[in-house]
């Protein structure tokens, strides 16, 4: 699987939700499946993908989605013992695994040495965890996680293809329009 077929396809299941996207090719990936305002692009950063969303998603009773990367997520596991510890029921974090540091030159990672996000999320009190490796089981794997009270936690194996163009995105937009999408919700006409 792809990272880039499973971003459009979570993008057309998210509906409105706000969705955090690890620095460099997931957040490419997620400019180019669909640029939106509630697409909240982090850049230059490892590690605060799914700190982001988890603090999101406990300011918020919508669905929040975090799609964070396995080297991102290895630099600040503390992240994962937050989320169980919070049990926040709607986020839903998706870590595209290519078992490497892909950006930087493809070093294999802890998860291509044998360390299993999954069951350290189970360990950290995140009851519904997958590890899928195909399309159709991360879209039931999404499905489901969106419809059911989470937190939910999904390992989606890929491999990774050619890199798309690096997306125009500048962090201070990227607040500005994620941060509007709210205020406009909370008032409306203004
Ligand atoms: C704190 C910090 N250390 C190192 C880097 C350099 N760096 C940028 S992307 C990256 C690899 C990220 O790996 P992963 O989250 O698995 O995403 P992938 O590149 O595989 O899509 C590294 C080491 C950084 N941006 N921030
Ligand atoms: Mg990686």
């Amino acid at each position: 699987m792809r990272r880039f077929e499973g971003t459009q396809m979570i993008l057309r299941l998210a509906g409105d939700a706000p969705i955090v996207s690890n620095l460099g090719p997931g957040s490419d990936d997620l400019w180019h499946a669909g640029h939106r305002d509630r697409n909240f692009y982090t850049y230059g950063n490892m590690g605060l993908c799914s700190s982001l969303a988890l603090g999101m998603a406990m300011a918020t009773d919508e669905q929040v989605i975090s799609l964070d990367g396995d080297g991102s997520l290895l630099m600040n596991l503390g992240t994962i013992a937050s989320i169980g510890r919070e049990q926040p029921k709607n986020l839903t974090v998706v870590v595209w695994d290519n078992e490497k540091w892909g950006q930087t030159g493809g070093q294999t990672s802890h998860t291509g040495m044998g360390t299993d996000l999954e069951q350290v999320a189970r360990s950290c009190g995140i009851a519904r965890t997958k590890t899928v490796s195909d399309l159709e089981d991360l879209e039931a794997a999404v499905s489901e996680a969106l419809a059911t009270d989470g937190p939910n936690f999904i390992v989606a194996k890929i491999d990774e293809g050619e890199y798309l163009p690096v997306a125009p995105v500048e962090p201070e937009f990227t607040l500005y329009r994620f941060r509007n999408t709210f205020v406009e919700q909370r008032q409306p006409g203004h």
